[in-house]
């Protein structure tokens, strides 16, 4: 490491006094202006993982559903995954180094990381269309290039995408071509191939409307579109011409504020979907004749899928081990009717990706969402060698069984939620199974529910347990919502600490909207006095 080098490029990279940021479920994340210094060093670290785990590394430059003005950037690990949690802590240690202990830093994790800094590095670079993000993306090349480190800069990509792109240069292609035009390819082949029957049945021509929040999935769908056409054509909204991004619009604006984006026409019983600002998330939605809105989120579209999986494994009759994972904030009727109607097994884990993807990988076949739209499956080596041997080899009804779930795998982005991906599936499940959105919609009906945002002085003193659901510290808060909660029927609430925003999240679901509403007020203002509430006391009837 040729440190000197380092210490004269930083200065060109120069972290603002007194900066402390964290690399929380989803990176680093913050107002674009704090970040430079922090893109840098993720440049240096990427080609230290690099040459420890001998792959090739991803980063992402991205704040996903958050306003225009912030950024974020984030590693992705050799198979495609989220960055290994040891790793996580030797990001903040060096993002959040003096200039003048950079150096030391950078040797410290070398040496715990046991790092062979004679190995080459080979890096991956994607962005989203933040204004801020070319730049960063720069500063990030900077960081890659001064510790020797080789690069591919991808320029605009989905998250999703840029994890493709890494999982398929560590499998010497196995997993797909590592380029944009691959992942077109393998997608919508498989696409195809699945929706082949229901296309021919007649009821051929569908079309969806997707929001894409201003954000890089309008361009990305855009050059994909022309690949699943004539089954199925997009019609893309909010695609980054006029709007700001993610401003009224996308998955996290529509699942959060229970509405529909704003610049899209709906006409009654019309099937929607919103993206978000990086395209790994998805929900549905749809307005019946009598103008009301109808949301369709992360766990009616795993309910979805994992209905259609257990029909294909009952063909199959392999015994492969089918498994949901959620969060706390999956709806409790969810919950309920995958247990008690499917006969589904459902886990709960902490939020973020990273933890409902390691809990999926103990299945043969893992599906993951959370509520917000962010998911996919899981398939094990196992299963997917035993389903393409079935395909292959089996009698008529089960190798056609055997086919569609070969298809699917390649239709699931298997690093990560991708709402491209996610798509498509449900878009072929739809026409197989001659679903309306109505019909899927109707599966079960979700429990009102309602989620708030508490500004507290420190988030950190709320600590939790049991998949965030109980809180631990402050004392008394627990308690608190313990007695609010059963004021009401068929209600649950928890709050936990937000990893992306400096806020802490208050969740509530009770048998009415008012309730709902009353109980999530409640809890706010609980949170509020007994964890440190800062500026405004919460409202009711916000
Ligand atoms: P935080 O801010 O920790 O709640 C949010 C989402 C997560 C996940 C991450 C990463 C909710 C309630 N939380 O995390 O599910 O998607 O962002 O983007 O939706
Ligand atoms: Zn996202």
């Amino acid at each position: 490491m040729d440190l000197d080098a380092v210490t004269k490029q930083s200065v060109l990279h120069a972290k603002p006094d007194g900066l402390v940021l964290q690399y929380g479920t989803a990176g680093f994340r913050t107002k674009a202006e704090h970040l430079d210094h922090v893109m840098f060093r993720m440049g240096l670290l990427a080609v230290l993982r690099s040459k420890q785990t001998k792959s090739t590394i991803g980063v992402m430059v991205t704040a996903s559903h958050n306003p225009e003005e912030d950024n974020g950037v984030k590693l992705v690990d050799p198979l495609g995954e989220m960055l290994a949690a040891s790793w996580e802590e030797h990001a903040t240690c060096l993002a959040n180094a003096e200039e003048q202990h950079l150096p030391r830093v950078l040797v410290d994790i070398s040496e715990k990381a046991a790092v062979d800094l004679h190995q080459d590095a080979f890096v991956v670079i994607g962005r989203d269309t933040r204004p801020s993000s070319e730049r960063l993306s720069q500063s990030v090349i900077d960081g890659v290039t001064v510790l020797g480190g080789q690069f591919y800069d991808y320029g605009l990509l989905t998250t999703p995408q840029l994890h493709y792109m890494v999982f398929c240069r560590n499998s010497n292609g196995q997993y797909g071509k590592a380029t944009v035009e691959g992942y077109y390819q393998k997608l919508s082949s498989a696409f195809v191939e699945l929706t082949k029957q229901a296309f021919c049945r007649g009821d051929d021509h569908r079309t969806l409307k997707v929001d894409c929040a201003n954000g890089i999935g309008a361009l990305k769908l855009a050059e994909m579109k022309h690949y699943f056409s004539p089954g199925l054509s997009v019609q893309l909204f909010n695609d980054g011409t006029k709007g700001k991004l993610n401003h009224l619009c996308g998955a996290d604006f529509v699942k959060s504020h229970q509405k529909p984006p704003q610049g899209i026409e709906m006409r009654a019983n019309e099937r929607c979907c919103s993206f978000d600002g990086d395209a790994d998330r998805i929900v549905y939605y749809y307005h019946d004749a009598d103008g009301q809105f109808h949301l369709i989120d992360g766990d009616k579209i795993a309910t979805l899928i994992s209905s259609f999986l257990k029909e294909l494994l009952l063909e199959i009759g392999d015994g492969l081990s089918l498994g949901v994972v959620q969060t706390a904030y999956a709806n409790g009727s969810s919950t309920r009717y995958l247990e008690e109607v499917m006969k589904v097994p459902v886990y709960c884990t902490k939020t973020g990706v990273k933890h409902l993807h390691h809990k999926a990988q103990e299945f043969d076949i893992g599906v993951y969402f959370e509520a917000n739209g962010h998911g996919t499956v899981l398939f094990s080596k196992a299963a997917e060698t035993k389903i393409k041997q079935l395909a292959k080899e089996s009698e008529d009804e089960k190798r056609k069984a055997a086919k569609m779930l070969e298809n699917i795998i390649d239709l699931f982005n298997q690093t990560i939620g991708d709402a491209i991906s996610d798509m498509l599936v449900i878009e072929a499940i739809l026409a197989l199974k001659g679903l309306t959105v109505q019909q899927w919609d109707a599966l079960y009906t979700d429990l009102p529910n309602r989620q708030l945002k508490v500004k507290v002085a420190d988030r950190q003193v709320i600590s939790t347990t049991d998949a965030e659901r109980q809180v631990v510290k402050p004392p008394g808060l627990q308690e608190a919502i313990n007695d609010l909660v059963k004021k009401y029927r068929l209600s649950r609430a928890f709050v936990r600490p937000s990893g992306t925003e400096d806020i802490v999240r208050v969740y509530a679901e009770a048998d009415s909207q008012e309730n709902t509403d009353s109980l999530a007020y409640e809890v706010s203002l609980a949170v509020f006095q007994l964890a440190g509430g800062i500026g405004e006391r919460p409202q009711r009837g916000f």
